[in-house]
């Protein structure tokens, strides 16, 4: 397969030794190309599985939002280095990553990107209707940040083992580039055509896989259908920082528990989107439960599960 190979990358884990067979690339066709075309990336979402949209942030915030990731990792870092490093999913301890459930607690920007519309638009084409139109829910949000010399991550799903692939996606992805993501530091790896693949994923081959390069401010869009990794940072001193959010439909189990992680006064005044999308809603299905027992500043900001948008 021409379109890109990762068989001579860089993987501490394995070598060039690795011996596990190559799973070529089953896809043919252009790859997905960083674009503002909303035509074009329901195209490639369709097609590839991936789409790369450019241009959501300006440099100056995507780089505003590095510089305070980079502090806040920093911070948690001299605490305790087990917050942000040595992920379990990751190869070796050269990666730094941090969980959004901090991070919306102290900058705004990091909630904002939260409730941005294009993600928004994605999950709802992608989700479908809900019942009663209660709200999705963001299941996971974390940042991940490659160092020079860090492994390339396993190909993997964003999804449980246990839901058969054939239930088609249970989750939406999207990962904020806040720094131009490029195969040498490490940008994401995909494996274009694997979200409609309905064969489990398995650690015993090597896939084949290609770069998702795209400049800073942009947003890789997928879904837990897609096999990818954290690509290998072979460069010598470039970092590379991604943000990653998932959403969820509502009859889901959310990996952070916000309305439990995140300091009540960061939310007052946030708008009822947000609040919903971060569980601060009882359900439209099933007994509408009051929460006795949260604190008075969590109870304020419980709003109707049903979405306006
Ligand atoms: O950081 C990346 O490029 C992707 C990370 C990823 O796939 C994951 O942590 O599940
Ligand atoms: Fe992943």
């Amino acid at each position: 397969m021409t379109a890109g190979s990762s068989t001579g990358q860089v993987m501490h884990d394995m070598s060039v030794a690795d011996p596990r067979p190559v799973k070529p690339l089953e896809f043919d066709g252009p790859l997905p190309k960083p674009t503002t075309d909303m035509a074009q990336i329901r195209a490639d979402l369709d097609r590839a599985g991936y789409a790369i949209a450019a241009g959501l942030l300006t440099t100056k915030q995507a780089r505003d939002m590095r510089d305070r990731l980079a502090a806040e990792i920093d911070r948690e870092e001299k605490i305790d280095e087990r917050r942000v490093r040595g992920f379990f999913t990751d190869n070796d301890d050269l990666n730094r990553r941090i969980s959004g459930a901090l991070l919306i607690n102290r900058y705004r920007p990091f909630r904002d990107l939260l409730e941005h519309e294009l993600p928004l638009t994605i999950t709802k084409e992608i989700l479908g209707p809900q019942t009663l139109d209660e709200s999705y829910l963001v299941h996971s949000y974390g940042a991940n940040v490659t160092r020079p010399g860090s492994a390339q991550q396993g190909i993997h799903r964003d999804r449980s083992g246990a839901i058969p692939l054939s239930a088609g996606p249970a989750q939406t992805r999207f990962i904020w580039c806040l720094d131009d993501f490029v195969e040498e530091n490490g940008a994401t790896r995909m494996v274009p055509g694997s979200h409609r693949d309905l064969e489990p994923q398995s650690w015993t081959v090597r896939y084949e896989s290609v770069p998702a390069e795209a400049p800073a401010g942009s947003v890789l869009i997928y879904t837990d259908m897609l096999l990818h990794g954290t690509g290998a940072n072979v460069s010598s001193d470039l970092e590379r920082a991604g943000v990653i959010i998932g959403y969820c439909p509502p009859w889901w189990k959310p990996m952070i528990n916000f309305p439990m992680t995140t300091d009540p006064a960061t939310m007052q005044g946030s708008s009822k989107t947000i609040r919903q999308l971060l569980g601060y809603s009882s359900v439209a299905v099933g007994f509408d439960e009051p929460w006795t027992y949260a604190p008075d500043g969590v109870n304020a900001l419980i709003v109707p599960p049903k979405m306006d948008w």
